[in-house]
């Protein structure tokens, strides 16, 4: 429940106002003609982590999946993979003006130069898994509902048409990423695809920023063990197990705050 509530409320709330100050800040920045030899302003966060990051429990069995992501997937996944991306950012951010920055706040100042690297692919690491738990669901599946329903028909046509666009980006991620549907700054939606455990949020990293409303996982880990290299069978098997409900949710948040 902790987690939920975490990643609900205070995380998201904490998403808007920390992309708006951080947005303002990059604006003023540019506005100012600051060279590009400066160094980043980083701003400081609005409140200060007091203990390491930890893994999160999942909220369903690791077998509760089946058959569309098998039990086997989901131990080693969280229990070994999301696991090591805690312990390496706890390590990565250690001496680091990150040390005590809330995840979120990583996340969204984290920059592409190689000095951030391992704190960049280890938080992204542990936002990104944390998100993608809670968007499976044993009930999930079927079709998106309320607002989100009428904004992906408006914006895609129809939710097989959507479908077929995220399918189609999920499939095209070369190596190992994420494909995401994401709220924009416009307040549209749009899909798009991360390498490695890079996400949207990353505003300094990626080519489209927004706030995401669901992601799959396209590493080979995430699939390997049940489909092998048939990527296109797991990405039809995910839509079985999609939480709609808390995507309805975070699409509310992102849009309504
Ligand atoms: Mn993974």
């Amino acid at each position: 429940m902790e987690k939920r509530t975490f990643l609900k409320t205070g995380f998201f709330l904490g998403i808007a106002a920390a992309t708006t100050s951080f947005l303002d800040a990059c604006k003023s920045t540019a506005t100012g003609g600051a060279s590009d030899a400066a160094a980043p302003v980083i701003p400081p966060p609005k409140l200060r982590r007091t203990t390491p990051f930890e893994l999160p429990k999942l909220a369903y069995e690791t077998s509760a999946l089946e058959p569309h992501i098998d039990k086997m997937t989901m131990e080693i996944h969280h229990d070994r993979h999301h696991q090591g991306y805690v312990n390496n950012l706890n390590d990565a951010v250690k001496n680091t003006v990150y040390a005590d920055y809330e995840l979120y706040d990583i996340i969204s100042r984290i920059g592409t130069g190689d000095a951030d690297k391992k704190i960049r692919n280890n938080a992204g690491g542990h936002w990104n898994h944390t998100f993608f738990w809670e968007t499976l669901s044993p009930g999930g599946g079927g079709a998106p509902s309320g607002q989100l329903a009428s904004a992906i028909d408006a914006q895609f046509g129809s939710y097989d048409k959507f479908k077929e666009q995220f399918s189609t980006a999920a499939k095209s991620v070369f190596g190992s990423g994420w494909a995401w549907l994401c709220v924009g700054k416009d307040k549209g939606l749009f899909i798009t695809t991360t390498p490695n455990q890079d996400n949207p949020l990353m505003l300094s990293v990626v080519k489209q920023n927004g706030t995401p409303i669901i992601g799959i996982d396209v590493w080979e880990h995430a699939y390997y063990l049940k489909y092998q290299n048939k990527r296109p069978d797991y990405i039809t098997a995910f839509y079985n197990v999609v939480n709609w409900k808390e995507a309805a949710m975070r699409y509310e948040k992102a849009m309504f705050g």
